[in-house]
């Protein structure tokens, strides 16, 4: 048989400091990773991102995914096609392909949506009690789950543990309060070797990215 084409992750040539090791284009190399699809990464300038590549991400962001002549931005969307390819990411079976979906869902925006607006006002050092509040209870509702099981679907890894471990890994999140289920559970999806595999990947690629610009 001959091999599977790569599928092509996109990401931005280069990042700060902050950020690598979350930069999303990671969501989409543990996937392959876990999945042992062939993969390679291509860039598009971080410089002038809000407007270089338009065409690719009507917003800006990365990262996108290419298959073929298939192309999509929203890592959620990347990672559902990638499910489609492999049953160590999507089971096969119909019940659990729809939960894997739901908690996909319920990773990007029940909980990224207020762990993001929390982690930015964070940053800017600004306190509002009501996104505080609403972030605690999720977190709270997440720690109730995975208090009392290994996996969100079935017995085993799905796409669905990938978005929530990466979602609630964020080192701010985790350090605000304390929640023993979450944390062994970020602990031990962390710890897979495609997860490890892609995360250091990416800080190589973006250290890589500073030498080129010193050469510059
Ligand atoms: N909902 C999008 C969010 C993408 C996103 O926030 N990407 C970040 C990098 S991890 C980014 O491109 N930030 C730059 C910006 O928003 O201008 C997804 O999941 O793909």
């Amino acid at each position: 048989m001959m091999p599977a084409d790569p599928v092509t992750i996109w990401t931005y040539d280069w990042v700060p400091e902050g950020p690598r090791g979350f930069v999303r284009d990671i969501r989409l190399r543990w996937a392959c990773e876990e999945a042992g699809i062939p993969y390679r990464i291509a860039s598009v300038p971080f410089d002038g991102r809000e407007t270089n590549h338009l065409d690719r991400q009507p917003f800006g962001q990365v990262p996108m995914l290419e298959d073929g002549a298939i192309s999509l931005f929203e890592s959620g969307a990347g990672l559902i096609h990638l499910g489609g390819k492999s049953d160590a990411l999507i089971p096969p079976h119909e019940k659990a392909r729809a939960e894997v979906i739901q908690w996909i869902f319920a990773g990007l925006n029940t909980l990224e949506m207020v762990t993001m607006p929390w982690v930015v006002l964070q940053w800017s050092k600004e306190n509002v009690p009501a996104i505080t509040s609403w972030l605690d209870n999720r977190l709270a509702q997440m720690e109730e789950v995975l208090g009392t099981r290994e996996w969100l679907v079935g017995d085993g890894f799905t796409l669905a543990d990938l978005i929530m471990a990466d979602v609630l890994r964020v080192d701010l999140v985790r350090k605000h309060g304390d929640r023993p289920a979450s944390e062994g559970y970020i602990e031990r999806m962390t710890a897979r070797p495609a997860f490890r595999k892609a995360h250091a990947d990416q800080m190589a690629y973006f250290e890589k990215a500073d030498e080129d610009r010193r050469e510059r």
